[in-house]
């Protein structure tokens, strides 16, 4: 067997959630356009005859403002360490300070580290070379992939610099017929978060938490009975979380209803409450409650 404990880390909504599903070809982690999707480590496992890479997908960095933002930074900068391998993700323009900062904690763990420049379909041909000059004068990396995650361009690359490090193993790190370590109990809590952050906006969806209450199978198994509780910050946000007439929650539950039916492969009834709990994301406590770090 040969295996690979790969940490995908970089600034938040570059594009990690995407390209991990990309390598995979499977949707294990969120995605969505507002930053701070990912909230805590999750494993992707990608598997074939002989070999298993374990990819980490980790919250992204960003300069945080409550309690919540600083434990995920914590989850970012644990994850750079104890795997064999790190994948950088970055958009494909010039490095910033945040990138800078990342740039010095690869180097501080002495890890092997394979550069992906991403999003390179809103970029100019002739721009993408004068970005991986600007990256490899910052660290020499072991190989510098520019992609689009989105539109799975480049992402075999990754893949196959990935696969010739990997390395002799007795064992897999994880069972061989799973993509992920995470419960569909969690999974199906995280689309209803993905539906909440794509259809909501401003400060709205980022105080927004998903505690899944109840995920029980009928005993005849046709069904799967999922309860959830929509967690917010303030009496104002359950009110446009509802919308007129419960027609933005309506929305949301659909939506997510039917990508948890895709994922599991059955029919699923979803109900969803919505509870206010003030400033949650200050409160040590409640940021455990609605998190599994
Ligand atoms: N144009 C373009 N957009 C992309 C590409 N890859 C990802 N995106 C978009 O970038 C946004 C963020 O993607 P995510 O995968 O959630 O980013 P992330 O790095 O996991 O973000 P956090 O979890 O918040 O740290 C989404 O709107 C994606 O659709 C790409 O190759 N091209
Ligand atoms: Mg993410």
């Amino acid at each position: 067997m040969k295996t690979a404990f790969v940490s995908i880390i970089g600034r938040t909504n570059v594009g990690k959630s995407t390209l991990l599903n990309a390598l995979l070809g499977e949707k294990i982690s969120i995605i969505s356009d507002k930053p701070q999707t990912t909230r805590s480590r999750i494993v992707g496992v990608y598997n074939s005859d002989d070999v298993q890479i374990a990819f980490l997908d980790t919250p992204g960095f960003h300069r945080p403002e409550n309690k919540l933002g600083s434990r995920m930074i914590e989850v970012a900068e644990e994850s750079i360490g104890d795997v064999d391998l790190l994948l950088f993700v970055a958009e494909c323009r010039a490095p910033g300070s945040t990138e800078r900062e990342i740039v010095r904690r690869i180097q501080a763990s002495g890890l092997p580290c394979i550069l992906a420049l991403n999003k390179i379909d809103k970029v100019r041909k002739e721009d993408i070379l004068k970005v991986i000059s600007d990256y490899t004068q910052l660290h020499e990396f072991d190989s510098v992939v520019p992609i689009s995650a989105l539109q799975q361009d480049g992402v075999k690359i990754v893949l196959d610099e990935i696969l010739r490090r990997t390395e002799e193993s007795p064992v897999a790190y994880y069972p061989t017929d799973a993509a992920t370590d995470r419960s569909e109990r969690y999974l199906a809590g995280e689309l209803v978060r993905e539906k909440l952050l794509r259809n909501l906006r401003d400060e709205v969806p980022h105080g927004t938490a998903v505690e899944t209450v109840l995920f029980r199978d009928r005993e005849d198994g046709s069904l799967t009975e999922i309860f959830v509780n929509i967690i917010c910050e303030k009496e104002s946000h359950k009110g446009i979380i509802i919308g007129k007439q419960g027609t933005m929650l309506k929305k949301i539950a659909t939506e997510a209803r039917s990508e948890i039916e895709n994922l599991l492969g059955r029919k699923v009834y979803l109900e969803c409450r919505v509870k206010v709990r003030e400033d949650w994301r200050n409160n040590e406590n409640l940021i455990n409650e609605y998190n599994e770090f």
